[in-house]
């Protein structure tokens, strides 16, 4: 296995800082528009994006990332090549046919020494190191029972896992040397499998209809359109068609968004440098009309809820590329969806993740959001990755109010996991610090919503795979969520701490269950 493929392959989507670079590059010509005497650094910088979520500060990267890393990949974004040679860069997008010109410009657009000032910005300002918080996770989950399961792909790339409430059955999609997706009983016995030409991100059911979608051949950033969705109507039938052409589409959701019965799709195209978020309206006959809601890469997780309780599906979705941040799109019916910006993150985040549940009660749906994306230009431990609650305080208004420090959190959902009346969480990590502390799953039970406590813990030995992909639900019928994990070791070596690569190939475990014990069927 070539590590430098694997790198090159990783299938996070990485590039937040894209469009980051992007509004760097706009500032950079309208401040040069406004002061043709060589700006200084801080005016370039600071003066002129008094407005701007995007300009991130100097202080969530150490020195040594910004100048020697994050930086020079920014000046690509600017025309500046100083290290390379431009042609190598634009080659994934000339290989597909897209014009290089608006995301690498052939000119530089700000001269040598004026670039040279806004490193020495960075660089004057930013920590030697960051500074991580060392949480204490108690070992040993109290109420559940952990195994692996027998179904095991060699290497493990999984990147879906679904548990099918009601069925008694889970899911695992996998790529590379076998692209497909399992159905398995509780039990692990295999009831079904599809073949997929590439890598399934997503997996939703609609009646007795799956709906699979696949990023592409695999799951790795590309500017080409090989994306597509499929329906699986029986466990005799190959999967089918429903859409295609699509930007490397990494999550799905399902509902009825017009309300006329029928099942519609809502795609995340995360894309790279291009994408969309869409919704698809189900024509009854097989077809889908697209209808897109905004042209933008990086839409990573989307949800349907009707938030203002009219009736009509409302969309939340997470943003996790340059202009990273949380979009409510309020259903005015007939179609028509209005758009508001609710939450607002700096592209080195690395959003991941989002789910809904009203944490306190009070009838509006809050935001549960992890960030820990880490295969970009600076995959270093950083503070400020982790799970956060953000309570509703109206339909377009949200406050933090939880903060659970988690280097490189991928996932995380909400339910009641020991039924004593409150949201638990559960998290995974798919860039942990395995050196320091074994915290790539944990629990966060609930102790008190009213004070947003939550108890950190973990099962022994969870470093046993890397955890990309999880679900939460019942997988035995006893009414208990249980929980499935997802492990994908296709992450190459730039920022790997692990040490782990060989054992994680050799033992190939592909999920682990841990299955509630508070009841028992
Ligand atoms: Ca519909
Ligand atoms: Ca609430
Ligand atoms: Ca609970
Ligand atoms: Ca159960």
């Amino acid at each position: 296995m070539c590590q430098d493929s694997l790198f090159q392959c990783r299938w996070l989507p990485q590039l937040h800082l894209g469009l980051f670079r992007a509004s760097l590059c706009l500032l950079l010509v309208l401040t040069s528009c406004k002061q043709p005497q060589h700006p200084t650094a801080e005016v370039l910088v600071q003066s002129h994006c008094g407005s701007c979520h995007l300009m991130p500060e100097p202080s969530l990267l150490d020195r040594t990332t910004w100048v020697q890393s994050t930086l020079p990949e920014m000046g690509y974004r600017l025309g500046i090549y100083t290290d390379t040679s431009r042609a190598s860069i634009v080659k994934p997008l000339v290989d597909f046919g897209v014009d290089p010109e608006p995301f690498y410009p052939s000119r530089a657009v700000l001269t040598v020494d004026d670039w040279r000032s806004i490193i020495e910005y960075y660089g004057d300002r930013a920590p030697e190191t960051l500074t991580v918080s060392n949480q204490s996770v108690s070992v040993g989950l109290d109420g559940f029972e952990v195994r692996e399961s027998l179904l095991r792909f060699s290497p493990p790339y999984t990147t879906d896992i679904q548990i099918y409430d009601g069925y008694n059955a889970y899911s695992i999609g996998n790529y590379a040397s076998e692209s497909k997706l399992v159905l398995l009983a509780e039990s692990d016995q295999l009831m079904f499998e599809f073949d997929l030409e590439g890598a399934p991100t997503d997996t939703e059911i609609d009646g007795s209809t799956f709906i699979v979608s696949v990023a592409g051949p695999g799951p790795e950033p590309t500017a080409g359109r090989l994306g597509a969705v499929y329906g699986v109507f029986g466990p005799d039938q190959n999967p089918i068609v429903l859409v295609d052409d699509l930007y490397r589409p990494v999550d799905i959701e399902v509902g009825d968004l017009n309300g006329d019965g029928l099942a519609d799709l809502i795609i995340c195209e995360y894309g790279h440098y291009e994408g969309y978020l869409s919704w698809h309206q189900n024509l009854g006959d097989g077809s889908y009309k697209r209808n897109v809601l905004l042209t933008a890469p990086g839409a990573i997780a989307a949800k349907a809820a009707d938030l203002n309780g009219d009736g009509l599906l409302d969309i939340v979705v997470l943003m996790a590329q340059g202009d990273e941040g949380v979009d409510v799109y309020l259903n005015e019916g007939d179609g028509v969806f209005s758009r508001e910006r609710v939450l607002r993150f700096s592209p080195v985040y690395g959003s991941t993740d989002l789910g809904l549940y009203d944490f306190n009660a009070d009838g509006l749906l809050d935001i549960l959001y992890t960030n820990g994306d880490n295969a970009d230009s600076s995959p270093i431990i950083k503070p400020y990755h982790g799970v956060r609650i953000f309570l509703a305080e109206s339909l377009t208004s949200y406050e933090e109010a939880y903060f659970y420090p988690m280097p490189g959190a991928m996932a995380a959902q909400a339910g009641d996991l020991n039924e004593d009346g409150d949201l638990d969480i559960v998290a995974i990590s798919y860039f942990p610090d395995y050196e320091e502390r074994e915290q790539s799953v944990v629990l966060l039970e609930n102790e008190s919503t009213q004070t947003m406590a939550f108890n950190p813990s973990t099962f022994e030995d969870s470093f046993r795979g890397r955890w990309l992909a999880m679900d939460l639900g019942d997988i035995d019928g006893d009414k208990d969520l249980d929980i499935v994990l997802g492990s994908n070791i296709g992450f190459g070596p730039k920022g790997d701490r692990t040490n782990l690569y060989d054992r994680w190939a050799e033992e190939s475990i592909s999920a682990v269950i841990l299955e509630n014990s508070l009841r028992s069927n």
